[in-house]
């Protein structure tokens, strides 16, 4: 018999404890199958051996009826006795090589990894796939070794990528599953931040527990996992799907975008400080759109179905607003709306530490604005652990700086935004610099957060290429903050703000837009 093939896509894992009352293990994991559950692992911790073997031949039956694969966690003798396709092995449970030679080579089995060590292991098996996790803290399964979060899920899967496994190129191609805290909330950004760039290696599917298990409605549950599964292929999150070609080619953009803005007013939900909130309101104004304020939980899911884009900027916010700040990027996250992240003082103190984690580590921010010091606040131990450098320090080196863009929109798959003199901004792959704002914008208050605005009205209307968007945004800030300062008769904030709004107001149907380069790209390094 050939070995069954394997859709790891949504990957069930059971555990009969976590059932809502009055239902069976086996009528919920069949609902399950028929909302789109493509492989079924019966992980039993407790249950006695004979108790364990029934329920597996019962759960076969249903399985087999489906076409779907049944692998039974840690039991090869379990495995055995029901004749089902395949096992799962964690770190303490029979060696691969006993595994394989109890079960023969026509059975699927799977490796437990958690970390580089593991994973050059589980390669000189050549096992059929990997189970690679926690992803998230979980209380389904205590004891579970540290979370990875996206970006450790990431690297993980970039080192598998690179072990040549029997076959020379194994850790490219094996199939690899994330588990641990996976639900409907995160699913998507899971699959799309542990991508590699350039697609080397991903994820084929999760594998989820609590999410269905605990469900009263698996196979709806379970439908809506396979949509947003799908819609991972087609990414809501993707930054970049445009090249500029040019600098006449971005002008070119850039004036469809700013003139689209002010066409379809998209709405820009702003959560943020109480200093900018008029100036932010009168800049989103200014460029067009449609600025609205709310800080209550309620009218998240109301304010996302507008399909504007999110401003997050926790400037003043206090201990009990966290949760909402997250809740926040959570509901534009569920509505495919765009996030600007704006960690004000980021490294400042530890509660600004401790909502730039929980954001960051929790949601996915589209794009993530700061001065350098709040970069590297986000990046945390990267930066210390791989370059020795205090996370407060700061550089005179534009390389460095770019390099720090680069390497946290790397890490997060997302866009990122260092202000400055020069500002620079990244992918993840290209790097730019833009550089001919004016400097008496750093004397005015709520100059920097309402960049944020700007990005957000872009970005929200041009989601095609949000990394242009973004470029365009900053190029209208620098451009109106520049001319703004050379059109007053006297030089000073109170005239330079106002005649900062005219300029952003005028830009946005402005037919000549300068061909200089306002753009440069850095060189790839
Ligand atoms: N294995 P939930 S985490 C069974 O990290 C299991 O290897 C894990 O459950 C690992 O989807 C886990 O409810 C439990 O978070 C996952
Ligand atoms: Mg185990």
């Amino acid at each position: 018999m050939p070995k069954p093939s394997l859709d790891l896509t949504l990957y069930l894992v059971t555990n009969s404890e976590l059932l809502p009352a009055g239902r069976t293990l086996v009528q919920h994991v069949e609902e399950a199958i028929r909302g789109g559950v493509t492989i079924v692992q019966l992980r039993e911790k407790t249950m006695a051996t004979r108790a364990f073997i029934s329920l597996g031949r019962e759960l076969h039956n249903v399985t087999q009826k489906y076409g779907v694969p049944l692998l039974i966690n840690d039991r090869i003798d379990v495995a055995l006795a029901v004749g089902c396709e395949g096992v799962h092995i964690g770190w303490e449970d029979a060696e691969y090589a006993d595994a394989r030679r109890l079960l023969g080579n026509d059975k699927i089995i799977g490796v437990s990894v958690s970390n580089n060590d593991q994973a050059e292991e589980a390669a000189a098996t050549g096992c059929d796939y990997i189970g690679v996790g926690p992803v998230f803290a979980t209380s389904t399964k205590p004891n579970h070794n540290p979370a990875l979060g996206t970006p450790g899920l990431r690297n993980l899967l970039e080192f598998i990528s690179t072990l040549p496994g029997p076959t020379g190129n194994w850790g490219l191609k094996v199939p690899s599953v994330a588990i641990g805290g996976i639900n409907l909330d995160n699913v998507q950004r899971v699959m799309y931040q542990s991508e590699s760039l350039g697609r080397k290696k991903s994820l084929s599917g999760v594998a989820v527990v609590s999410a269905i298990i605990a469900s009263l409605t698996p196979e709806d549950v379970c439908k809506s996992f396979v949509k947003l599964l799908e819609y991972c292929e087609n990414p809501v999150f993707a930054p970049w799907q445009l090249q500029i070609a040019n600098a006449s080619d971005f002008n070119d953009l850039f004036k469809k975008i700013a003139t689209k803005v002010a066409t379809k007013k998209p709405i820009v939900h702003h959560v943020t400080n109480n200093v900018v909130k008029n100036f932010s309101a009168n800049v989103t104004l200014a460029v067009g759109a449609s600025p609205i304020m709310s800080e209550d939980l309620s009218e998240l899911p109301e304010l996302a179905a507008f399909n504007g884009a999110m401003v997050l900027n926790m400037g003043t916010s206090t201990k009990a607003q966290q949760g909402f700040l997250l809740a926040a990027a959570k509901a534009s996250n569920a509505a495919g709306n765009p996030v600007v992240f704006d960690p004000v003082g980021a490294g400042a103190t530890s509660l600004r530490r401790e909502s730039t984690a929980l954001i960051v580590g929790n949601a996915y921010c589209d794009i993530i604005k700061g001065n350098e010091s709040e970069i590297r606040t986000v990046l945390g131990d990267d930066v210390i652990q791989q370059r020795g450098v205090d996370s407060t320090s700061t550089t005179d080196d534009p390389l460095e700086k770019a390099r720090l863009v680069k390497q946290l929109a790397r890490r997060e798959r997302n866009i990122i935004v260092m202000t400055g003199k020069v500002d620079y901004v990244s992918d993840g792959e290209s790097t730019f610099e833009l550089s001919d704002g004016h400097e008496i914008q750093g004397g005015v208050t709520g100059t920097g957060c309402s960049l944020g605005s700007i990005i957000a009205a872009y970005v929200s209307i041009h989601r095609e290429c949000k990394l242009v968007a973004v470029l365009a945004a900053i190029s209208a800030y620098n451009a109106a903050a520049r001319e703004a300062a050379e059109g007053v008769k006297i030089l000073g904030p109170g005239a330079w703000m106002t005649a900062f709004l005219d300029r952003l107001y005028e830009l946005r149907t402005a037919d000549k837009v300068e061909e200089e380069t306002w753009v440069r790209k850095l060189g790839e390094r």
